[in-house]
């Protein structure tokens, strides 16, 4: 399984409670106060690491707590402050909170971010001896730690994407050019994750591609540079539909299993034949120049389309609701929609989007107030509002 999307509840440490105590010795039964502080409670803390591929590990946890600070105490002792608690994830995840703020943005390993504070430890009566009360008998509670929830998305670090249909040869491509071995069959829907796989240029240079299995992937787009758009050789409808999910993106277009179409006159563009090894030395080369020649996408910005709903009729049996992180449609004939056509061809997908429409969907959603690069759910599979 992978997971690209979690919500959850984050909660730092409460902060321990001040001591309210008296100094107690013998032959002075009645000494002054000598509480301490309360420690602070421990933050909540999100790294990326490289160790980790998806946010699966998050996917069950809805609640992460950190621990209270100690308690302070007599003689003055002060309480322990409590340790963060330590959340790894994968290098990529940017964190809204739930408004939809950008939270942190975490796109290097060992990148750390506090996404929740620890509440200040209590004050001890020793400190709160002032010239009106020279005996203060109460102690600070301790204030509570931030509490908030949060949602995750994992946008995976790579500089060159693969965008294709089903079956089109991107896994081999990928396999050609990179140590990665993604499964390659002969039918459809073998890639059910985007694979990685890092590329050499011949200085050196590692730049890292992604292979986009289907359209439900577009969100990984958001940190690449160029996308490769993968067509194969016998496919005449060329790369006109990748073209409009790769946005406004560079993008590059490899024809592959060229062998399958020996001596016929050919489209423009590069013409690769991972099976026989033919043009794949000059792929390298021109993705390394395309790549070096394309600007940097800017940090943060939300990512491609993943389904439009233009404004249409109205009047079906569904609704829309509206949750923290979006809107919600619900509805029985929204759900027969997503089993009746395959959102893994960018053909199903679009049939799905006019079928939508027809349905009023899109009508519903506006109505309910959506906004460009609001996330949609619909059953199980999420969508980006673009107007
Ligand atoms: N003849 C030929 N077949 C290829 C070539 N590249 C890939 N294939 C075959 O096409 C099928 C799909 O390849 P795959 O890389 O899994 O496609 P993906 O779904 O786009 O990842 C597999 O059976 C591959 O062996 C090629 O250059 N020539
Ligand atoms: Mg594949």
């Amino acid at each position: 399984m992978f997971t690209d999307v979690v919500t959850v509840q984050v909660r730092a440490g409460h902060g321990g409670r001040g001591s309210a105590s008296f100094r107690a010795q013998p032959f002075e039964p009645l000494g002054g106060p000598d509480g301490g502080n309360g420690g602070a409670g421990g933050d909540v803390v999100f790294e990326a690491t490289r160790d980790l591929d998806d946010l699966t590990s998050l996917a069950g946890r809805h609640r992460l707590a950190a621990n209270p600070g100690q308690a302070g105490a007599g003689g003055r002792k002060e309480g322990r402050r409590a340790a963060d608690l330590v959340v790894r994830v994968p290098v990529g995840t940017a964190v809204y909170d739930e408004s939809g703020e950008l939270v942190a943005d975490l796109a290097r390993d060992g990148e750390r971010a506090i996404v929740a504070h620890g509440g200040a430890g209590g004050g001890g009566n020793v400190h709160r001896v002032s010239s009106i009360n020279r005996t203060p008998t109460a102690a600070g509670p301790g204030e509570p730690g931030e509490e908030r929830e949060l949602r995750l998305e994992l946008r995976l670090p790579a500089g060159i994407a693969l965008l294709g249909q089903p079956n089109a040869g991107k896994s081999t491509l990928l396999s050609a050019l990179t140590a990665a071995r993604p499964k390659i069959a002969a039918y459809p829907h073998t890639t059910l994750r985007p694979e990685l796989g890092v590329m050499f240029s011949d200085g050196g240079e590692p730049v890292t591609i992604v292979e986009i299995p289907s359209p439900r992937f577009l969100r990984h787009l958001e940190r690449v540079r160029l996308v490769v758009l993968v067509v194969e050789a016998t496919d005449r409808s060329g790369a006109k539909e990748l073209e409009a999910m790769a946005g406004d993106r560079p993008t590059l277009t490899v024809h592959t299993k060229a062998d399958l179409l020996p001596g016929s006159p050919r489209r423009k563009g590069i013409w690769v034949s991972a099976e026989t090894g033919v043009g794949v030395e000059k792929l390298r080369q021109a993705l390394f120049a395309a790549y070096q020649g394309a600007p940097a996408p800017a940090a943060g910005r939300p990512g491609p389309a993943r389904v439009r709903l233009a404004p249409s009729v109205r009047g079906s049996a569904i609704s829309v609701a509206r949750r923290q992180w979006g809107l919600e449609v619900v509805g029985a004939p929204v759900a027969r929609l997503l089993e009746r056509y395959d959102l893994d061809t960018p053909a199903g997908f679009d049939r799905f989007q006019v079928a939508l429409d027809r349905m009023g969907v899109s009508a519903a959603l506006e109505e309910a107030g959506v906004r460009p690069g609001e996330t949609v759910r619909i059953g199980d599979d999420e969508f980006e509002y673009q107007p």
